[in-house]
């Protein structure tokens, strides 16, 4: 499947599923930085890129009477002094394969032949952009109004990938295995984080391709999301990396692998990361069309129970610990997400995409942090990303340990602390009869790890 005749034929479904509605699709604008001369780098909002591909900032598009028309902003007079001429309207009308291309000064006369009630639009998260389209249809653009009928028909088509998506995040999953290697040949005890970090996104610049999302290298595993980058690392440390690049066509990949950074596990952490790997691989078999994504989630937090009792830290019996919760001191997240043209893929439409209808996110504490609940069909693409965490901030707070008493060895566990965060992730497809793992090429067994770092 080309690039056009993927584009062409979203477009086509997208119209034939709402003919009698007229669509809306914004590609946003770029938000400036600190002056009004310096823009963040330019990304089209995930659904426009899904219909139309990569467009300037300002494009809109309308699909209305079985053809799409794309609106772009004429460039001011000196654009082409700073920043080169632009492509001709037939070359914009080829690159997004829609059927015209016009000037952005005609939106509003050619939207205002159409009955307002018919139009249905796509909130973005830019600001800017909701405002011009409010002033354009004269009113505001809601998730949750009459434009939700639109936003379910792109989910209902975004989640399951076609072959161009497919061959896109398989470019992105590719890209992000040559990130991997290179970041853990630059491991060394001393070397700073930075160093790992830089390695890796060189191989994201040498594609031409850009990050997914802002990576995770660090040291403070136990953080579970934390961004800043920048300590020296120490043999007996573990490295914790979650990692994505973005392919051509801005669809990501997710990766997380942890690392020692002397490239020799300590005790306690093989016991941990023993664990997580064989929680991630038991999912993995169990990952397949018709299975319901929480119950991979409860297989993984039980088995994460039991190899907490196997190691002293908990007493009883794995699958009530699990129901009570217990599991959530040392793995407070969910197992994992859907993933396409974003790194969680359509979380901008808030829970629509990833809870099925009807179903709404717990407010308990590890289930609210479940991102995914519905059943698993053949041409999902999912993450597997468990964790165990040392979490300081969890371990000593008595409102969680204290009703666990019964069941806790808090003192075994704190024989863990020094291990700090364990995450292990990859991007994985929903195939027919069961599931593929995007990134298998990048070494997970301990093994494997260890003979490279060394190397
Ligand atoms: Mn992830």
């Amino acid at each position: 499947m080309t690039r056009e005749e993927a584009l062409r034929g979203r477009q086509r479904a997208l119209l034939e599923t709402l003919p009698k509605h007229v669509l809306v699709i914004a590609a946003g604008q770029s938000r400036l930085r600190n002056i009004t001369s310096l823009a963040y780098p330019f990304r089209p909002a995930s659904s426009f890129l899904y219909f139309f591909g990569k467009m300037p900032p300002g494009t809109i598009a309308v699909l209305a009477e079985g053809s799409s028309t794309v609106f772009i902003e004429e460039p001011a007079k000196d654009d082409v002094l700073w920043h080169g001429p632009k492509p001709s309207f037939e070359q914009y009308r080829a690159a997004c394969c829609a059927d015209q291309v016009k000037s952005k000064s005609e939106l509003i006369t050619f939207i205002s032949k159409f009955d307002q009630t018919d139009i249905l639009a796509l909130p973005t998260l830019d600001p800017v952009t909701n405002g011009e389209l409010r002033l354009v249809l004269d009113r505001t653009v809601r998730r949750d109004g009459r434009d939700s009928t639109l936003i379910n028909v792109i989910i209902s088509m975004r989640l399951y990938h076609d072959a161009f998506s497919l061959a896109q995040v398989r470019e992105a999953c590719e890209i992000t295995s040559r990130a991997f290697e290179r970041g853990i040949a630059a491991l060394e005890p001393g070397a700073n984080e930075r160093k790992v970090r830089a390695e890796m996104e060189y191989a994201v610049g040498e594609a031409g391709t850009d990050l997914a999302f802002d990576p995770i290298v660090t040291t403070c595993g136990e953080v579970l999301h934390q961004t800043r980058c920048g300590a020296d690392m120490s043999a007996g440390e573990m490295l914790l990396v979650d990692f994505g690049a973005e392919s051509s066509e801005g669809y990501a990949s997710d990766v997380s692998r942890t690392w020692p950074v002397s490239g020799k596990f300590t005790g306690p952490q093989k016991d941990l990361y023993q664990l997580v790997l064989h929680v991630q691989k038991t999912a993995f078999a169990l990952a397949k069309p018709g299975i319901e994504f929480k119950e991979l989630h409860q297989v993984a937090c039980e088995t994460i129970c039991q190899g907490l009792i196997d190691l002293g830290i908990f007493t009883g019996d794995p699958q009530e610990l699990a129901r009570r919760g217990a599991h959530t001191l040392f793995f407070p997240h969910g197992l994992g997400h859907l993933l396409g043209l974003d790194v969680h893929d359509m979380e901008d439409f808030g829970d629509a995409a990833g809870y099925a209808q009807g179903r709404a996110r717990s407010e308990e504490f590890g289930y609210s942090a479940l991102r995914l609940d519905r059943v698993l069909e053949r041409d999902m693409i999912i993450t597997l990303e468990p964790g165990l965490y040392m979490i300081p901030a969890l371990l000593k707070d008595s409102q969680r340990t204290e009703p666990l008493a019964d069941c806790l060895n808090l003192e075994k566990a704190n024989d863990f602390l020094e291990v700090r965060g364990i995450r292990i992730e990859d991007t994985v497809l929903i195939t027919e009869e069961a599931s593929e793992s995007l990134t298998a090429s990048i070494p997970k067994e301990i093994s494997e790890i260890e003979a490279l770092v060394s190397a």
